[in-house]
């Protein structure tokens, strides 16, 4: 008899486990909120009636969602095994099995209110670890058998038998650290988003909308960025996770007076709070790397002013807690404007992924050469003497913002009907204002659109203007003059090394 064949569901387990445990703990190390597991198991509690979901959590004395991770994970067990036993004969079933189960967690993760592509890289893992492991195991299940064939007295199957053994060993191992490296990376995410969740700020104060700022028009971006949709650029795959009382900064380099800030000796001093407008050095003419908060945080003019930085200095090297840096001119740091060590946006505490609990803020400037986020050191120095991440490669050390407007309504390439057109959208130069905004059609005149209000020269500004469209294709073209008279220019520019120029164009057909 072939004892090889009793084996096969083995198998299709262990490699089941490994690529689970793998899964998970990509997810805890990416961040993804929750593990596929999770996520299955909440797309179940969404698509259960009501009152079954109730009677299920009622019966299981349970509010969290442990027995149904449970429950999910013993039948995927069953599956796993089966698909084991079908990998004997019909290896394309099993893999039809595993792409179907991966297909699930997909469809779940999906289903959630603001999935990314990030969220999926779990389950893309945890697909492959399934398939490679399958195949080893069943190529040494195979080898068994046919030693097993082979006639005569001696055990010619055991060395297969042990490879056999040993390889299923070793990928129970690596699931079980696997499934550690997940928790443990889960647990600090969770501690700082607990201490995130209880954390209250005295003189943070929730964000209200001034009076005249919006046109009115939809499809132009609010003008508050919900911190769920603001745009997220760093080069960190694994954020970092820091408890407030675990944060400190170091604020060092030419300065007459070293300081370090624990996190409690930050919120005491004085909070400032504002609306700025943070945008992306990479964002191209017309794109979505732009967004507008209400930020709370600690002036850094009066905390570099403490250290006294010596002469010679210009710049401030920053530092993250995941090691990325950022130089940022000195003057921009301890001038009148409102630069500072944010802890809160959009009037909460900031979120793990924007930088929490503490981040720079600088109206002004690109994100690149200011915005470090889970900032934790800052040398006081001179940009004669240091490269940070991004001029490394390529981009200037220097990074103002640069004036920019697009169209948000109507959108590139959409049919409108001919005759009056309500044309939106945002304009922002940052910490010099903008005063006009004009649109173009067809290389025609520039007339000039109606501006809603701001509160300060530091946010972006909605505008929007009335157009007479003739039935036919056009061209639709932006431009701003800021504060000081100065139009924007209309030379394209490439984003590298500081930033695109260019008029937003876009096209439209007008039917009668
Ligand atoms: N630690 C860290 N901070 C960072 C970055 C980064 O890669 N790592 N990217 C910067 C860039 S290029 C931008 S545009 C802003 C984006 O901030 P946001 O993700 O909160 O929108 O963060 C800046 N701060
Ligand atoms: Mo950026």
């Amino acid at each position: 008899m072939r004892t090889s064949r009793a084996w096969w569901p083995l198998a299709g387990l262990t490699a089941g486990a490994l690529g689970l445990a793998v899964s998970y703990a990509a997810a805890a190390l990416l961040h993804v909120r929750d593990s596929p597991v999770v996520a299955v198991a909440e797309g179940v509690i969404t698509l259960t009636p009501g009152p079954v979901a109730k009677w299920a959590i009622d019966t299981f004395d349970t509010s969290d969602k442990k027995v149904l991770v449970a429950g999910i994970l013993v039948v995927v067990a069953l599956l796993f095994g089966w698909f084991g036993r079908l990998a004997h004969r019909r290896w394309w079933a099993a893999v039809t099995g595993y792409v179907v189960l991966a297909g699930t967690a997909v469809v779940a993760v999906l289903a959630k209110p603001t999935p990314s592509l990030i969220d999926l890289a779990p389950v893309v893992v945890g697909l492959l670890c399934w398939l490679v492991a399958l195949a080893l195991l069943a190529e040494w299940l195979r080898r068994w058998e046919l030693a097993e064939d082979v006639p005569g007295p001696t055990d010619d199957a055991l060395p297969t038998r042990r490879r056999f053994f040993a390889i299923t060993g070793a990928m129970v191992a690596v699931s079980v650290l696997g499934g550690l490296a997940g928790r443990i990376a889960g647990n600090a995410r969770r501690k700082a988003e607990q201490s995130r969740r209880l954390l209250r700020i005295e003189g943070v104060t929730a964000p209200a909308v001034p009076d005249g700022v919006a046109v009115d028009v939809e499809g132009v971006s609010p003008w508050q960025t919900p911190n769920d949709d603001f745009y997220l650029i760093d080069t960190a795959i694994i954020k970092p996770t820091i408890a407030p009382v675990d944060w400190e900064i170091r604020i060092h380099g030419k300065v007459e007076r070293e300081l370090r800030l624990t996190y409690a000796d930050l919120v005491a001093r004085e909070i400032t709070e504002d609306w700025i407008t943070l945008n992306c050095v990479s964002n191209e003419v017309g794109g979505d790397l732009v967004g507008n908060a209400w930020w709370s945080g600690v002036r850094l003019a009066a905390i570099l002013a403490e250290a006294k930085p010596l002469p010679g200095a210009d710049a401030v090297l920053q530092t993250s807690e995941d090691g990325w840096t950022c130089g940022t001119p000195l003057a921009a740091l301890m001038d009148e404007r409102n630069a500072m060590l944010a802890v809160a946006m959009n009037g909460v505490p900031l979120p793990i992924e924007h930088g929490f609990p503490v981040r720079t803020i600088v109206p002004g400037l690109y994100g690149y050469v200011s915005a470090c986020k889970w900032v934790v050191d800052m040398e006081v120095t001179s940009f004669d003497d240091f490269t940070a991440y991004w001029t490394d490669k390529g981009w200037s050390a220097q990074g103002p913002v640069k004036i920019a407007s697009k169209i948000e309504v109507p959108g590139d390439g959409a049919e409108v009907p001919a005759g009056e057109l309500v044309c939106a959208g945002v304009a922002w130069f940052q910490h010099t204002g903008i005063s006009k905004v004009e649109v173009q059609v067809d290389g025609g005149r520039w007339q000039p659109a109606t501006l809603a209000t701001t509160p300060n020269t530091d946010t972006w500004v909605q505008w929007r203007a009335v157009l007479d469209l003739a039935p036919g294709e056009h061209q639709l073209r932006v431009r701003a003059v800021d504060e000081e008279g100065r139009t924007q220019t209309g030379a394209i520019a490439d984003v590298v090394p500081d930033g695109a120029t260019g008029w937003h164009t876009i096209d439209v057909t007008a039917s009668a």
